[in-house]
Order: structure tokens, then C-alpha cells, then sequence
């Protein structure tokens, strides 16, 4: 008998009209061989693969993308569901049929002389309860070995699906490059994902922003659960006792670094479970539990290095299993390494740049794209927690929302309660990075780091996560965190990185009730005397100044969120107005 999974491999086929099929079975000589196959496949600016020195760069490999496709595209992102109302002013949207038939065009003989990459996968651990079983077509050979490295990929998720039909399904094809013709198209009820026209990250690694997030989003609407933009990590005290934490910052805020960090704090270590995603579900002991459904990492290049992150420099140079790739970085092909601004080393005298021109720092522009990135397994972290491993995931003590400000928000800030808290992520400003097409710089809106993530209205989200709140008898406490203060200068006011663990140790310490707070009208600040400062070189000015709540900015604030709050008018939880409403009675 064929299975729901044939068969809509078959349709597919019928569409895109490939020259071969290529199932994926997810074994270690597979990589290897796809390597090969990209290396001899020309595109436009050079063969998909380009094999970086291995002595220095074991399993290492270089991908230049279409320049024209180097970071999310937001405009091009749409969620279809039957009415605008439930996609939300939070997303683009198109009547469903309308949206299928304008993607049936754009694929109808899509992969012609192509491979079609048939890649059957999971996100989450294949025995975990919360896992989700997939199954995505591809035809990027780029795609088909990130894919590897990102998810569980294998013959065995096949077996899963074999009888049901209630996999997620992807289609995706480079198309022509062509930004007219480009779309990643979403259509939650379906649990389907169709992207065509784009190779790059989010748009084209369908298990990550698509199906782990928006699609996931919608389903743990539907099905009890949260699927969000987070990092998961255990940090361990000197007495060897573990929180396991979990913190959402936008795109290019601090993740991964955050997840990798190298404790400037003696005594205290940071174990990493997962850099940007986290599957959270109540467990039977009234505890929230934190899954990552993903498999690698797929980081920011730019400012990685031996100082900042030395966790990431090891876990990239360790190639096992699956290769490490390298997406628009620059080239020394003096010594056929990558290279990216801010790397360990003098800057080289010549380079190739991302898109493969001829580069020398006299250029004075960049040579590696600000969002170029590399994607390396999770398993060659050198402190990867044991919990990355169990099915059921990790329980949660507390929940990190973070932004870039380089006004305004304090260090760090705990919320009031799990509706305050809600209210602390919902109201959260961000300013717009590289990682999405568009102005850098901008203060936007973007709740829970979920703006252009979450897979139906941020309205019906917001009330979902509510209902977390009171469906947990021991639900984690909600913080607020922001490393990006500057002072008059345009300075950092926070040393970040390491230090940041400083901040960690203060959540801790609240957590356990080790400490007390002070109350401002945006939430608890830690006192002063109460921030373990020893080793950091900080007046007492400048702390006072990052834990400032300055009443005059924060009544520009809450008009800024109250503006941002309009669209969602009924919708809207009556908690969130009434948060609304009490913070600017205080600030006003
Ligand atoms: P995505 O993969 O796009 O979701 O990004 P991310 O949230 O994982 O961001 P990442 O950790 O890659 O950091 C992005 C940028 O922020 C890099 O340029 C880092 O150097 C910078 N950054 C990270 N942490 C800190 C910090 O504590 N302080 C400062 N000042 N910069 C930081
Ligand atoms: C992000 O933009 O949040 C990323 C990179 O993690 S992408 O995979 O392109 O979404
Ligand atoms: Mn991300």
C-alpha cells in the first residue's frame, strides 16, 4: 500500500518535475557524497561547496548564496489561514486557495534538471512525546546537507510516518533566484510550508523559523503548548546545582551567544541545550519542560571569536558526523580559511569578499556579509547538557525576554507575576539587525521575540500564553533582560558576553529567594549591593544608570506600545490592556 508519505512525495514530483529523486537516508557516507555533488554543481558566483582547508577547518565548507538572498524576507513571508483575522495583523497574509494556486504556478516545473531531495526528518528527540515527524522536499543540495545538520534526518522517520498523515510537510525550491518570484508561504491548518525562490536560512531550512516556529506555533495553540524563539540552557553553581533557563531574544540579539556563554563568574557554568528554538510543554508535575526540536546551530559569523565565544570557535572546528558550512563568509585563499569581521587574528591584507570579489581592508566596507553564518551539529558543543539528550526535556525555572535598546530598558528587570510577565514580553521593543532584509537600527515592536515568527494572531498568542500561566502550578518566573544600554557616548554601558552571567546569577538568586528587589513601575530592579560586580570594572554611576527607570522615556513608551496594541483591538486579553493601563497610570 502506498502511505499518505508516497504519496504526497509523487504530487510533488508530478509538480515540480525533477530529472532524478533522491530519498535521504540520513546516514554518514550520505554527507559526504552530497558534499561532493555541491562541489561539482556551479551556480551563479562559484560551485555550491568550496572545500576550506581541513587541517585548520576539519569538515569544513564554504557556500556563497545568491546576493540578492542573504537574510529572511519578511514582506515575502506570508501565513494563510482562512480569514486575515486569524493570521493577525502580526502577519502577511493571502486567502489560502488564492496563495496555493499563485505557488503552483511558481513551482509547476520548478526542479526541471534538477534533483529533487526527497529529506524525510524530526524536530525534537525521535522518542520524545513532543517530537514532531516531517518530511520536505528540496531542490538545494546546499538545503538537502544544512538540513543534516539542523534535524534529524533518516530512513527511520520514514517508518514513523508510515501510517499517518499528519507530518508536516515542506516543499522547497530554489525557483530562479528571482526576488519577483519568491514566496514562503505558510498554511498552519495544512501543517504545510511552501517556499520557492529563495536558498537562504530561514526562508529555505524549512524545520527552523517555518515548522518549528510558525507552524509549531499554531499547533501549540491547537494542542496546549508553546513553540518559541529561545534559547535553553542550564546554568550550574559553585555547588554544582543546575537552573535550567530559557530566554527569548530577537533575531541577532545575543543567543547563541548567550547559550555558549563562558561564565565570567568563577564558580558558575553555563551548559548549552539549544541556541534558538524551544518546544515548551506542561509536564504531569505542574512544571514547564523545554525540548529543542532543532539538531545544530545556525549562528552569526560576524564577532565570533576566541574571546567572544570561545564555545562556538570549538564546537565549529570539530567537524564529526556532519560538516560544518560557512554561508557568506569571506575567503583567504592565501590559506584557503574563512574569514569574518571581528574573527581571532590581524585582519588579512587580501580577501575574497562574500559574494567572491577581490577584497583589501582599504575597501572600507565589510567583507563577509553582516549575516553570514555558519551551521555546525549541536553534538560537537564541548559543553553540550545532558538533558539535550532526554526525551522529555528539561524543567524550567525561569523565562528571559530580551531586545536590543540602546535606551530606555535596564539591565535587567523581573516581572511582577505570570500576567505581568506576559505583559513584559508583549510590550517588548527591538532594534531591527541584518538578520531580516530592511533598515538596521529601527526600534520596532516585537513581542516575545516572536514577531515575525508566530504562526497566527499575536492576540490569540498573547491569551495562550496567559493560559499557560494559570495551567502550571509551579510556572517559571519572568524576567526582562537588556545588554544593549549605551551611555552618552554611544558606548556599551554593560560588558556583555561572559559577563552576562552576572545577571544570570541575580535570577538565580531570585528564583531561590536569596535575594530582594526594588520595585520601580516597570518591574524589579536588583538592588545595586545585590549584582555580583567583583573582577568587573563598573562605577557606581554607570550601574545606576543601566538599572534606570526614567519616567519622562517610559511615557513615550507606553504610547509607542499602546499604538502597537490598536490593531489587535477585541482581541486583545483583557490582562494585557489592564497591565497596559497600570503602567501608564504610573508612568503618567
Ligand atoms: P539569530 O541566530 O539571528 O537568532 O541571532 P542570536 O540571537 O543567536 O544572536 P547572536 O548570539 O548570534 O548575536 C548577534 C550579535 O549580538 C553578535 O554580533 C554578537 O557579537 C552580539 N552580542 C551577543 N551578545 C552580546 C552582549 O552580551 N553584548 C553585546 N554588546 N553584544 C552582544
Ligand atoms: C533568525 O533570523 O532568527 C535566525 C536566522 O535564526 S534564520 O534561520 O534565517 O531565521
Ligand atoms: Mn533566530
Amino acid at each position: 500500500m502506498v502511505s499518505a508519505a508516497e504519496r504526497w512525495i509523487e504530487e510533488q514530483e508530478r509538480l515540480a518535475k525533477p530529472a532524478h529523486v533522491y530519498w535521504m537516508d540520513g546516514s554518514e557516507g550520505e554527507a559526504w557524497r552530497l558534499l561532493e555533488i555541491g562541489m561539482n554543481e556551479e551556480r551563479l558566483n562559484g560551485p555550491v561547496f568550496l572545500k576550506l582547508d581541513q587541517s585548520k577547518w576539519p569538515t569544513a565548507y564554504l557556500h556563497r548564496s545568491c546576493p540578492n538572498d542573504v537574510a529572511r524576507v519578511e514582506q515575502l513571508t506570508l501565513v494563510c489561514h482562512p480569514t486575515k483575522e486569524d493570521s493577525g495583523p502580526n502577519n502577511n497574509w493571502m486567502e489560502p486557495e488564492k496563495a496555493k494556486k499563485v505557488m503552483a504556478k511558481l513551482s509547476d516545473g520548478c526542479m526541471a534538471g534538477r534533483t529533487m531531495y526527497v529529506i524525510p526528518y524530526m524536530m525534537g528527540h525521535p522518542d520524545s512525546p513532543y517530537a514532531k515527524a516531517c518530511l520536505m522536499i528540496t531542490d538545494s543540495t546546499y538545503v538537502a546537507v544544512s538540513m543534516r545538520i539542523m534535524t534529524r534526518v533518516g530512513t527511520p522517520i520514514l517508518e514513523k510516518l508510515r501510517n499517518r498523515d499528519d507530518f508536516i510537510k515542506g516543499f522547497h525550491s530554489i525557483g530562479t533566484l528571482d526576488p519577483n518570484r519568491r514566496y514562503i508561504m505558510h498554511f498552519p491548518r495544512e501543517g504545510l510550508v511552501w517556499s520557492v525562490g529563495s536558498g537562504y536560512g530561514g526562508n529555505a531550512l524549512l524545520g527552523k523559523k517555518c515548522v518549528s516556529l510558525r507552524i509549531g506555533s499554531y499547533l501549540g495553540y491547537k494542542q496546549g503548548w508553546l513553540a518559541e524563539h529561545m534559547v535553553i540552557m542550564g546554568v550550574e553553581d559553585s555547588r554544582g546545582k543546575k537552573t535550567y533557563i530559557t530566554a527569548a531574544l530577537p533575531s541577532a540579539c545575543g543567543k547563541t551567544n548567550l547559550a555558549m556563554m563562558e561564565s565570567a563568574l568563577p564558580g558558575y557554568r553555563v551548559w548549552t541545550l539549544g541556541d534558538d528554538i524551544a518546544w515548551l510543554n506542561i509536564g504531569p508535575d505542574g512544571r514547564l519542560w523545554a525540548i529543542n526540536p532543532e539538531a545544530g546551530y545556525f549562528g552569526v559569523a560576524p564577532g565570533t571569536s576566541m574571546k567572544t565565544n570561545p564555545n562556538m570557535m570549538k564546537t565549529i572546528k570539530r567537524g564529526a558526523f556532519n560538516p560544518t558550512l560557512f554561508t557568506n563568509v569571506a575567503l583567504n585563499t592565501d590559506t584557503n580559511e574563512p574569514w569574518w569581521e571581528g574573527l581571532d587574528g590581524p585582519v588579512p591584507e587580501r580577501l575574497l569578499d562574500w559574494q567572491g570579489r577581490p577584497w583589501t581592508p582599504a575597501d572600507g566596507i565589510k567583507a563577509a556579509h553582516p549575516n553570514s553564518r555558519f551551521t555546525a551539529s549541536i553534538i560537537n558543543s564541548p559543553m553540550l547538557d545532558e538533558g539535550a539528550d532526554k526525551p522529555q526535556g528539561v524543567p524550567i525555572s525561569a523565562i528571559i525576554f530580551g531586545g536590543r535598546r540602546t535606551q530606555l530598558i535596564p539591565l535587567v528587570l523581573e516581572s511582577f507575576n505570570w500576567a505581568h510577565g506576559v505583559f513584559m514580553g508583549a510590550r517588548m521593543g527591538s532594534e531591527t539587525t541584518a538578520a531580516a532584509t530592511g533598515k538596521v537600527g529601527v526600534v520596532r515592536r516585537d513581542p516575545m521575540a516572536m514577531r515575525p515568527f508566530c504562526g497566527y494572531n499575536m492576540a490569540d498568542y498573547w491569551r495562550h500564553y496567559l493560559n499557560m500561566g494559570s495551567r502550571m502550578s509551579r510556572p517559571p518566573r519572568i524576567f526582562g533582560v537588556n545588554w544593549f544600554r549605551t551611555d552618552e557616548q554611544g558606548k556599551f554601558l554593560w560588558p556583555g558576553f561572559g559577563d552576562n552571567m552576572r545577571v544570570l546569577k541575580w535570577i538565580i538568586d531570585r528564583v531561590t529567594g536569596a535575594v530582594s528587589a526594588r520595585e520601580t513601575p516597570a518591574g524589579l530592579v536588583p538592588r545595586v549591593e545585590d549584582l555580583e560586580t567583583t573582577g568587573l570594572d563598573l562605577s557606581k554611576d554607570r550601574l545606576e544608570k543601566l538599572f534606570e527607570v526614567n519616567i519622562k522615556d517610559w511615557t513615550t513608551e507606553v504610547d509607542e506600545v499602546r499604538d502597537y496594541l490598536k490593531p489587535y483591538k477585541g482581541r486583545l486579553p483583557a490582562e494585557i490592556r489592564e497591565q497596559y493601563e497600570k503602567l501608564t497610570r504610573q508612568v503618567r
